[in-house]
């Protein structure tokens, strides 16, 4: 049994082929940006691993645990946390694949006075460096 953190750091390593260390930041992105209660909020909708999407990836560690038991709130992929990941975890999951938190808030990505398109991805908002694309 993995903690929380380390399910978080595990599945956004994979999804975006970082390194721990980069992991840290994209998690640490999310949660400057939104309170505590805004990210459990969020989890509780299906975004397992806590990278501020709903997708695939938290399907897969829904079904990556599925079948389990133990104390609610241990596991983050049981999102509504009644002590088993089962179907009614994965269905939550299902209905809300592709919401993302920015969204979901109404946080919008900045876009510049200029017309120039800022894209600002949670990575690189947690290293204060900003793309700028003509
Ligand atoms: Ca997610
Ligand atoms: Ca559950």
């Amino acid at each position: 049994m993995f903690k929380a953190q380390d399910i978080r750091l595990m599945s956004v390593r994979k999804k975006y082929g970082v390194t721990t260390l980069e992991a840290e930041r994209i998690l640490k992105g999310v949660t400057t940006l939104f309170t505590s209660e805004q990210t459990a909020k969020f989890h509780s909708l299906g975004d397992v691993n806590f990278d501020g999407y709903i997708d695939a990836t938290d399907l897969e560690l829904i079904k990556a645990s599925y079948g389990w038991k133990g104390t609610p709130g241990e596991n983050p992929a049981d999102i509504n946390a009644d002590g088993v990941v089962d179907i009614f975890d994965a269905s939550i999951c299902g209905r809300n694949q592709g919401k993302d938190i920015w969204s979901y808030f109404g946080v919008s990505k900045p876009v510049s006075r200029k017309g120039l398109i800022l894209i600002l991805c949670p990575f690189i908002a947690s290293t204060g460096v900003v793309l700028l694309l003509r």
